[in-house]
């Protein structure tokens, strides 16, 4: 399959290394210069961009997070007047207000550069049509794909998020060959197709590009089998870009991360302690092209490692795993961390449970509780009660070997959990209120 950008995505790790040092030297100067927030948290630790002489030194500089976001809202963070600005989106925040970007000229040309590179990596080419599914609006998944499709030439449809009959028949007249969604989302389409009638065999679609929430690997293979396509990863947030931070190339064995415009680190989120290559922990980014927004070792709270190791399709860029969850939707249930990625690769791998759940947790007799409610198969809900509990047995044993400690199991009737035309939201707590 074809590279975009073979120049940026294939360097020697030696030239990669000089490039991010010219680029963040250059960015440090300006987030320091245009930047208050950057400038007092530099003065109070007394660091001079001067004083970043190697990619190492990266370490010393303090991280943002989202808090600076909102403490700047909502144009604190910007490093350019706002009439260089051609574009500002925000992100999602479920509380308070939401955390604004900006957008150059040349920072939306980066940024449909980099989509062009996660869609060439996935396979689309100009022979495509891509639908892409995702809302337009303040979100960036949308235009960050679209721009990226666009550029490489493909057939791009600006569907939108929801309104799932009509992305079905826009698929089956249109002759879709992309679907760009999340991948809650690709499994709702699949099952209104399936109560429609509709055969993914008759349909035209080859590629899947998913992103925007975390998902397992059974996911995956759910998805593909069930929409016949080969489905790929894609990474990013909006505080960084939006998508386009990072994506899967064919061999699906992590996203490759941009680091021509991207610094990664991985962190413990406890201590805040830079940790080796190949740990497990909090990814942390640094932006070194950007101009409106540039971004400063931000905090994702994202959980992944990253894997240096060559890769078969020629690209040099390091990738990350695909993520088990923010650190932030972590459950600590009695005492042990618990990603609901764990369980949803259990569940989506048995026979007889839909890709549909939601977990619950609770307080009972003053211990956490965590019971999993689970959409079942028609026939494995109406079967017999001691056929029931031995599914029942099966699945719970599976869950806690994984994720040890105990959980409770409920088997929920088809069609009875909600259903997500974006980010899927699949815990409830209780404890708290
Ligand atoms: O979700 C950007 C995006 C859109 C990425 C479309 C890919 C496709 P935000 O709304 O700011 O931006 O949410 C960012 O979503 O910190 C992760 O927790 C999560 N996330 C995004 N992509 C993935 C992924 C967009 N592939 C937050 N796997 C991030 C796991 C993801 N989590």
């Amino acid at each position: 399959m074809g590279i975009w950008d073979p120049a940026n995505e294939c360097m020697s790790r030696e030239e990669l290394e000089q490039l991010q040092l010219e680029r963040l030297q250059a960015t440090l100067h300006r987030a320091y210069k245009n930047v208050s927030c950057y400038r007092n948290k530099f003065n109070e630790l007394k660091i001079d961009p001067d004083d970043v002489q190697s990619l190492s030194d990266l370490s010393k500089l303090p991280f943002t997070t989202k808090d600076d976001l909102r403490l700047n809202y909502p144009y604190g963070m910007f490093a350019v007047p706002l009439r260089e600005v051609v574009r500002i989106h925000s992100s999602s925040g479920t509380t308070g207000k939401p955390t604004v970007v900006g957008y150059t000229r040349n920072d939306i040309k980066t940024w449909s550069n980099l989509m062009a590179r996660v869609h060439t990596a996935a396979g689309i080419t100009h022979d495509d049509v891509v639908q892409i599914a995702f809302g337009y609006g303040m979100f960036t998944g949308a235009f960050g794909h679209h721009y990226g499709a666009e550029i490489i030439g493909a057939s791009v449809i600006p569907m939108g998020g929801g309104n799932t009959e009509k992305q079905i028949m826009i698929m089956q007249d249109y002759r879709s060959t992309v679907l760009v969604s999340t991948p809650s989302y690709a499994i709702t389409i699949a099952d209104r197709m399936e109560q429609l009638g509709v055969d993914s065999k008759s349909l035209s679609l080859k590629f899947g590009l998913f992103g925007g929430e975390p998902w397992s690997e059974s996911m995956r293979t759910e998805i593909e089998s069930r929409l016949g396509i080969s489905a790929t990863d894609n990474y990013g947030l909006s505080e960084v870009i939006g998508p386009g931070v990072a994506g899967e190339c064919e061999y699906k064995c992590g996203m490759h991360i941009f680091e021509d415009v991207f610094i990664p680190e991985i962190i413990d989120p406890e201590t805040c302690e830079l940790l080796p290559p190949g740990s497990v922990g909090e990814l942390v980014i640094t932006t070194i092209t950007k101009e409106a927004f540039p971004m400063i070792r931000y905090r994702t709270r994202d959980i992944t490692s990253l894997d240096y190791s060559k890769c078969d399709c020629g690209r040099t860029l390091v990738r990350m795993k695909k993520t088990m969850g923010r650190s932030d939707d972590m459950l600590i249930i009695k005492g042990v961390n618990v990603f609901p990625s764990q369980i949803e690769d259990v569940l989506v791998a048995i026979d007889g449970c839909e890709p549909h759940y939601q977990l619950v947790i609770d307080r009972k007799n003053s211990a956490d509780f965590i019971e999993i409610q689970i959409e079942v198969t028609e026939n494995i809900f109406f079967d017999e009660m001691r056929l029931q509990r031995a599914f029942i047995d099966k699945v719970q044993k599976k869950i806690e070997s994984v994720v040890g400690v105990s959980v409770g199991i409920k088997l929920v009737e088809p069609k009875s959990i909600p259903r997500f035309e974006g980010k899927a939201s699949r815990v409830i707590d209780k404890r708290h209120s």
